[in-house]
């Protein structure tokens, strides 16, 4: 035993001599490593040497941006370009591009932006005096003359232009004028010597030549104006009229300014739940579901209702079936997109209490942020919504009330409330 714990002395000096191979080797490769890097550092620092003593002095001056115009390019070392653009209405005189020469000076010209002269086409007719503003000209037309370029003989119009009173009657409009053009001719008489044009409703003479009547916009010229907006959902502009339209799930209401969903539930034509399911009524649409009963060991459930499934008498001394829920109900609800919060979503409360304490809790389910629940009153604890939810959205919460006499569990029972939430706020 002991030969085989102590080993020998010739055992001993092998093992110190192959240590010692072992440093020398280290000690050679740790050597070439520092050689390596010392001459690293050499090379850094002559490449360190070469460079110029000066580098801020190696850019070209900065240029400067012109007056109605844009520099593009920040870089000032030689060989960078900077390129010059105007705005519209001007243009550019002097050079597109400079480059950063070699010297340390900029090629080219230093450019600059000229107010683009469009009276030098003579745009104004019938002896208008042209004057060139920024971007455009006007024109001072002769007597008799008008228009942007003095193209027509000055008219005296009336122009009948739908008031905001007949708005609403807009989608009237729209079906006793089932014009399709955007234009029409204005109907114009001779009325003294002085010609006066009109349009039919929904239409306006347009700016530039009385001759011509254009749809009035309505959508547009209506978007939230301080009568509030033209069509819940979508404006539709139409030649002579407007109409507003709904997303897919809902109907225009009456007033053709409204959006009201179609009870899809209503009529089995209209949905595609099989007998097992329940059609569940939503704000633009509508949801096939299927209730089933808890499968809990030991526990068996009966349909009482089509939303509600109650637990069968336990066996004797089976904890686990008098621990599961005396009843699991489901309560499905359809709600519009960010509804205003807090608000109570459901009730529930005992009927008759047997014991001496109620409890409610909120299990889980998804989108259970949005949730908590609070007593109102001894028998009743409340679903509260927290904030307003963002739709398209699908919301489980499992609500639970649990009855207890003298901290012995007499009954659980567990409502499972399913929110659909519309992905519009109607
Ligand atoms: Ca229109
Ligand atoms: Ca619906």
């Amino acid at each position: 035993v002991f030969s085989q714990d102590c080993p020998s002395k010739q055992d001993l000096q092998n093992s110190i001599q192959q240590a010692h191979k072992l440093l020398s080797a280290q000690e050679a490769s740790y050597l070439q490593s520092l050689r390596t890097l010392r001459k690293k550092l050499n090379l850094l620092h002559d490449s360190v040497a070469r460079r110029p003593a000066k580098a801020q002095n190696s850019t070209c001056p900065d240029l400067d941006t012109p007056v109605n115009g844009k520099k593009l390019g920040k870089i000032l070392f030689p060989g960078h370009e900077v390129h010059f653009l105007c705005d519209e209405g001007f243009e550019l005189v002097g050079s597109e591009t400079r480059q950063c020469k070699d010297s340390l000076g900029w090629s080219g010209q230093q450019p600059v932006c000229r107010d683009i002269d469009e009276c030098l086409s003579s745009p104004c007719a019938n002896g208008g005096t042209c004057t060139d503003e920024v971007n455009g000209f006007s024109c001072v037309c002769a007597k008799g003359w008008a228009g942007p370029t003095c193209q027509s003989p000055t008219p005296t119009f009336f122009v009948t232009i739908a008031n905001t009173s007949s708005v609403s009657s807009g989608a009237a409009a729209a079906s006793s004028f089932p014009l399709t053009r955007a234009s029409s001719a204005s109907r114009c008489s001779q009325v003294q010597g002085t010609t006066h044009c009109s349009c039919e409703p929904g239409f306006t003479i347009s700016g530039h030549d009385s001759s011509v009547c254009t749809d009035i916009d309505e959508c547009k010229l209506f978007h939230d104006g301080p009568a509030g907006r033209l069509c819940l959902h979508a404006c539709v502009n139409t030649a002579g009229g407007y109409r507003c339209s709904c997303p897919a799930g809902y109907s225009v209401t009456p007033d053709g300014r409204n959006c009201k969903d179609i009870d899809e539930c209503s009529s089995s034509r209209q949905n595609n739940c099989t007998r097992e399911q329940l059609c569940i009524n939503t704000y633009g649409g509508f949801q096939c579901v299927r209730v089933e009963c808890p499968q809990i060991r030991n526990a068996t459930y009966a349909k009482t209702s089509p939303v509600r499934c109650e637990r069968n008498p336990c066996p004797v001394d089976s904890r686990t079936c008098s621990q599961a829920p005396n009843s699991v109900s489901f309560h499905y609800m359809s709600v519009v997109s960010k509804l205003s919060a807090p608000r109570v979503m459901f009730r529930m409360s005992a009927v008759r209490m047997i014991g001496d304490t109620l409890r409610f809790a909120l299990l889980g389910g998804r989108g259970r942020r949005h949730f908590t629940v609070q007593r109102s009153d001894r028998q009743t604890g409340e679903l509260l919504l927290t904030s307003p939810v963002q739709g398209p959205a699908t919301l489980d919460a499992e609500l639970e009330m649990t009855e207890l006499e003298r901290r012995e569990l007499l009954g659980r029972y567990i409502t499972k409330i399913t929110i659909f939430v519309s992905p519009y706020e109607f």
